[in-house]
């Protein structure tokens, strides 16, 4: 499958276990009804899920993913990408370096959080899909969550790089969402604006 990357972006769910207060596979499905446009399988943190456990949880949302035609990706661990046949890896600035990722998988869809002036210098970009850029907003989502970097970063972004698929994240609801965007963001990626929601599908609408 051939995804349009910039369309992916632009209601990207991201979410492990540690993150729901329910069955992650009933809230996948509510996320999809709504209109999720990419899920990222992220189980990281307190209380995350490892090993046996987390395969299992990732080969569900997956096959959820699968048959909704909803692009998959994983967060920084590039031995689930073949396990779990993602579309997609979303790796850090501390983890393995992109232009490898890109050279070990050149079809899969490499994005890459880049936070500041001295990550976009280490950063090569060529090497990726897309960069998610933030956290826009506080979050209390991410124990060791970078400065707030707010729409300003996005905007100097997208001045210096016109054609570069922007996803932001952090802090990111349906009441903020319209400032991400306005700042030059392809899409929101959010996490407990949905996680948390007791009408998820509204929520989704509503970004
Ligand atoms: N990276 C930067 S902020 C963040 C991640 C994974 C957490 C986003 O979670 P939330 O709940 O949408 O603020
Ligand atoms: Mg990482």
């Amino acid at each position: 499958m051939s995804w349009n990357v910039n369309q992916l972006l632009r209601k990207y769910l991201i979410m492990g276990s540690q993150n729901c207060p329910r069955d992650p596979e009933d809230i996948l499905l509510e996320a999809i009804e709504g209109g999720i446009t990419a899920f990222q399988f992220r189980e990281k943190g307190d209380g995350a899920l490892t090993g046996e456990q987390k395969i299992k949880l990732g080969l569900k949302l997956r096959q959820i993913c699968r048959e909704h035609s909803i692009p998959f990706f994983i967060n920084d661990d590039s031995e689930l990408i073949e396990e779990l046949d993602a579309d997609g890896i979303h790796v850090g600035q501390d983890d393995i370096p992109a232009d490898l990722l890109r050279r070990q998988y050149p079809d899969k869809i490499i994005g890459l959080s880049v936070s500041s002036d001295a990550e976009l210098e280490q950063s090569d970009l060529s090497a990726v899909d897309y960069v998610g850029a933030g956290p826009v907003f506080f979050t209390w989502t991410k124990d060791d969550v970078k400065p707030v970097v707010g729409v300003e970063w996005i905007e100097k972004l997208r001045a210096r790089y016109p054609d570069l698929p922007i996803v932001g994240i952090g802090g990111i609801n349906s009441d903020n969402a319209r400032e991400v965007i306005e700042a030059g963001a392809q899409g929101v990626a959010v996490i407990s604006a949905v996680t948390n929601s007791t009408a998820i599908k509204e929520t989704i609408k509503d970004l």
